[in-house]
């Protein structure tokens, strides 16, 4: 009886054995095909979404590109008419100062409450992209690096022969900025009768025909 039950006991843990022997080849292969899927999730999200940076990025370059100025309807103080003599609007110009300097200083825009300026014209958008001239030079933006606490001004003013009348001047942190279209809208005071700034940031390392496309976008 004594040796019936050994060979019972050893059959039994042969048993155990073999199913080890099987359970263990199963769970590694269901591991690997668990890896496998999950690698190939993380690379389709990869391929499927491209995060947008939130920020800019400390060492890029960027353009800065104004889009949109708008100014209140009276000049700063909120009681003078922009042009008295002909009841006119304003016309509307500004630069943009980058570490004291002043990096790019606009066209003007005609009796109007709201400038808007085109980065590129579709002309030069067609020339750029047959290579025939280079986008650097054409693109009407200022190019800015990014550092740390770094700002821009955006000057703005109502531009009269002889002299001008200010509007004001908007400081803008570059941190606040993110790459595509940042809306920054201000209240009038004293010395203020700037309303709104449209500014789109476009990373200047976009191949160039992302970069025109972005540039002419609507
Ligand atoms: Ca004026
Ligand atoms: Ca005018």
């Amino acid at each position: 009886m004594k040796t019936m039950q050994t060979r019972s006991h050893n059959i039994k843990m042969r048993g155990g054995r073999v199913w080890l022997g099987v359970l263990i080849p199963l769970a590694l292969v269901a591991i690997a095909a668990g890896l496998f899927l999950y690698i190939a999730d993380v690379q389709r999200d990869d391929d499927d979404v491209q995060p947008e940076p939130k920020t800019l990025q400390v060492g890029k370059d960027y353009y800065l590109m104004v889009r949109t100025i708008e100014l209140y309807p009276k000049r700063p103080g909120g009681e003078t008419a922009w042009d008295r003599v002909d009841g006119s609007g304003p016309d509307i110009q500004f630069n943009l100062t980058w570490q004291g300097n002043v990096v790019f200083e606009s066209q003007q825009k005609g009796d109007t409450l709201i400038g808007a300026w085109d980065a590129l014209s579709l002309d030069v958008k067609a020339a750029v992209l047959k290579g025939k001239v280079d986008l650097a030079g054409s693109i009407d933006a200022a190019i800015i690096s990014v550092e740390e606490d770094t700002e821009v001004t955006i000057e703005v003013w109502d531009n009269d022969l002889p002299g001008s009348d200010s509007a004001g001047a908007a400081i803008m942190k570059l941190e606040q900025f993110k790459p595509g279209d940042n809306t920054f809208t201000f209240d009038p005071t004293e010395k203020n009768a700037i309303k709104r700034i449209v500014v789109r940031v476009i990373d200047k390392a976009l191949p160039i025909t992302e970069l025109v496309e972005e540039a002419t976008r609507p």
